[in-house]
């Protein structure tokens, strides 16, 4: 039997060692197990110690190691040809290969906006290219399922390294509450219900107990936490700035440019504060780097900027970041309930 050691990391959010590991444990595959912690420091140099790309899910078999989650499932394949780890139809194989393959190097805007979080319940609205790539995701299951009519709730009747693989899809659908038609929805329901997939939900929800947190929200997800995906892209501009001793004309020229700001294209919205130390954040929004730009060359803000560095402040910091993730807590909102399924 051969020597197997899958490493991943957090089961919550590892989208890409979830596939092989469901396979292993579905055809109850023998391996051992090694998940790195996500928030720890040591992780990155302890996953490049395994992995020559940085990055999980890694298969040892003996010792050779395997990366990427495709030549994990396929080597799964080779090592065990009696299991039907792909279908064993010719043609449904060659369907269910192409998809595995699709899904491997696609649907990258999903992935990026609709980040793995299995705890997560919330609701999002898409945009256009979100929109696409989960239409063709529908597409490409309502395909197989065709192929596959009444053997099975699977891609292709059973489960194989085709629902493997395209499973992390189904908990994001699940967990941004996207709206999908009935045979998609099937779909989703079939892997909630495989018993690997509920093992795999169980040791996640385990690990958020005892794991460090950062990284992920969902678990603290208590009703009144929104993770909103902005309908477009976000910009922050973080102003840290040190007062000098009282500028008279300070107050009224901070007031001037919070509500220039306000007026301009692109503006989103701003949030501020000062400490008696005369230490102070703003952290204004915007929709593009344009915008930015466009509010720091108006004239009033450049008149603004001179007297910030020759009166107003002994230093400061400003930083441009692209907002990727935006959650909010409001202990006024009604707690909404949030069913793990
Ligand atoms: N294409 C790779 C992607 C693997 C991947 O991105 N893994 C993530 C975890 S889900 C990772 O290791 N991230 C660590 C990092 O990027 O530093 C595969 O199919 O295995």
């Amino acid at each position: 039997m051969p020597d197997l050691e899958l490493f991943l990391v957090d089961k919550n959010d590892t989208s890409w060692s979830l596939r092989p590991w469901l396979l292993l444990v579905h055809f109850g595959i023998p391996f051992a197990e090694t998940s790195f912690v996500a928030a720890d420091p040591e992780t990155p140099a302890r996953i490049r110690a395994v992995s020559p790309t940085g990055r999980v899910p890694v298969l040892r078999v003996g010792n050779r190691l395997v990366w990427e989650s495709l030549a994990i499932v396929e080597t799964i394949a080779d090592l065990y040809p009696e299991l039907s780890i792909w279908p064993r139809k010719p043609g449904q194989r060659m369907h269910a290969r192409s998809i595995a393959a699709e899904m491997h190097v696609g649907f990258a805007e999903l992935r990026r906006h609709c980040t793995m979080n299995l705890a997560l319940r919330t609701r999002v609205e898409l945009d256009p290219a979100r929109r696409d790539e989960l239409a063709r995701f529908e597409n490409m299951v309502e395909m197989a399922r065709a192929d596959a009519r009444d053997e099975g709730p699977f891609l292709f009747g059973a489960f194989s390294a085709a629902d493997a693989m395209l499973a992390p899809v189904a908990t994001r659908i699940v967990s941004y509450g996207l709206e999908v038609g009935a045979v998609t929805r099937a779909w989703i329901d079939a892997v909630y219900a495989l018993p690997a997939f509920q093992r795999w939900e169980r040791e996640a929800a385990a690990e958020c107990e005892v794991r460090p947190v950062a990284a992920r929200i969902g678990k603290r997800f208590d009703g009144n936490v929104q993770e909103r995906v902005p309908a477009g892209p976000s910009y922050a501009v973080i102003f840290e700035s040190q007062r000098a001793s009282e500028a008279s004309d300070y107050g009224e020229v901070a007031d001037r440019m919070e509500a220039l700001a306000a007026t301009m294209p692109g503006y989103q919205s701003h949030v501020s504060a000062r400490g008696a130390d005369g230490f102070g954040i703003t952290v204004s929004y915007w929709d593009s780097l344009e915008h930015i730009a466009a509010f720091r060359a108006h004239a009033d803000h450049g008149n603004a900027q001179n007297a910030g560095r020759g009166r107003y402040y002994t230093r400061y910091d400003l930083r441009v970041a692209r907002v990727e993730r935006h959650v909010a807590f409001d202990a006024t909102r009604e707690p909404r309930r949030t069913e793990r399924r």
